[in-house]
Parts: structure tokens; C-alpha cells; sequence
């Protein structure tokens, strides 16, 4: 296929981007996921495998708010009294510690903690909407969908973390609904690198069952 001017490169064919209806989502780039002493690595996992992915999406956010494009930001919890929070979800896991007891930046994953909020280096501004919500998906239990068609969005720029969970179930579920989604891959991370590959090729596989797999620096040059 040929690369219109506004196309990005991308796999499984390019993309062809609309600016004007394109949002950029950021999926959970949460403190209690990213930073050293969180809930995350509480958990065993290593967050050097998602904060490789700072720089990226500080990059194309930078770009986004210079174009006054639209952008949204996800954060993944609870209400203090954990009445969204499912029994299975609390409990899965076995571990000592899970979601809503007191971890090292405050509850686990209850909305107004410390560690609940978006990591400072890619703090949302206030006139940018932020989706609180109690799933893995996006959609599921908030005002997104009727937040993106009252702004005319039919595309998503899809990044955060992580890949294979959140940004995955969050692809699907768009994607069900009509939107086209581009995932850029430096964008998203995982805490296993196996998941982080599988994750992408579920997305692209099959003529890009639930959208397209690029990276940052194509949408920048599409956008420039
Ligand atoms: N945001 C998100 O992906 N939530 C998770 O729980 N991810 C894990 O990989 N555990």
C-alpha cells in the first residue's frame, strides 16, 4: 500500500492518521506501577522494564499539547471504600498485601493516594480529562466512550502500561466499539519482555485484528 501524507508507518499496513479526530490516550502511566517502592515492585516485578517508556511518551505528549490535539489520561483503582472494587479482584493473588490495604505510597490503587496518581513527568494538565477506573479496560464502568464521541474521536493513539493487560484490554475493547487504534511499541511496556512482544503481535496479527503497531518516532514524523 502507498503512504498518503498523513500516513504513519505501521504494522500491519500504514496508518492513516486524522489529526483532528485522533486522541491520545495514556493508560495508567501510574507511581504505583513505575517508581521503585510501589505496588509493582512489591509484587516481584521490574520497573526498569516500564520506565524505559517515560521518555517516548513524554515526547509525543509534548507534541500532542503543542498542536492542542486531544489527550486523555487513565488511572487505574478504587473508591476509598472499595465498594467498586470486585471480591475476586481483591483477593486474587493470595498475596498478603493487595488492593486497598496500606502499601509503601499509601492504599493500593484507591483513588486520592499518592501512588493511585499519574507519575509526575507525565502529569496530565487540567483542561486534559482523566478516567478513573476499577478495570483493566478503559471503557468498562466510565464516561470514556461519551467523552470521545461528544469530541468527535473515531482514532486512539494508544500507550502506557501495561501492554499486555491494561493497554491490550483497553485495544480490545476500542476496537469493538469502533475506534481505530495505533499502538506505538517504545510507548508501552510490560513487566516481562515475552509479553511485551506477544502483546504487540496479538494487536497487528491477522491484518491488524485490533489496530496497528508503529512508534513514536513515525507519528512525530507523520505530525511534523
Ligand atoms: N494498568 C495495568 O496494566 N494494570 C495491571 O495490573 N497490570 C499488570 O500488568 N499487573
Amino acid at each position: 500500500m502507498t503512504k498518503g501524507p498523513m500516513a504513519v508507518a505501521a504494522e500491519p499496513y500504514p496508518f492513516e492518521f486524522l489529526p483532528g479526530s485522533c486522541a491520545l490516550l495514556l493508560i495508567d502511566l501510574q507511581r504505583d506501577f513505575l517508581e521503585p517502592g510501589g505496588f509493582g515492585e512489591m509484587l516481584g516485578n521490574d520497573v526498569s522494564q516500564l520506565r524505559r517508556v517515560i521518555d517516548p511518551n513524554r515526547k509525543l505528549l509534548a507534541a500532542w499539547r503543542a498542536k492542542a490535539l486531544p489527550v486523555m489520561h487513565t488511572r487505574e483503582g478504587h473508591r476509598p471504600d472499595l465498594s467498586d472494587l470486585p471480591p475476586a479482584k481483591k483477593i486474587r493473588g493470595g498475596g498478603k498485601t493487595t488492593i486497598g490495604d496500606a502499601g509503601p505510597m499509601g492504599r493500593i490503587l484507591v483513588r486520592g493516594e499518592a501512588g493511585h496518581d499519574i507519575i509526575p513527568e507525565l502529569y496530565p494538565l487540567p483542561s486534559e480529562p482523566v478516567i478513573d477506573k476499577p478495570g483493566k479496560g478503559a471503557f468498562f464502568a466510565t464516561d470514556l466512550h461519551a467523552i470521545l464521541q461528544n469530541k468527535g474521536i473515531t482514532q486512539l493513539i494508544v500507550t502506557g502500561v501495561t501492554t499486555e493487560v491494561c493497554v491490550n484490554t483497553t485495544v480490545r475493547e476500542a476496537n469493538d466499539r469502533g475506534y481505530d487504534c495505533l499502538v506505538p511499541e517504545d510507548c508501552v511496556g510490560s513487566y516481562f519482555p515475552e509479553f511485551q512482544t506477544m502483546g504487540l503481535k496479538m494487536i497487528k496479527a491477522q491484518g491488524g485484528i485490533f489496530g496497528w503497531v508503529s512508534d513514536s518516532r513515525s507519528i512525530l514524523a507523520a505530525l511534523a
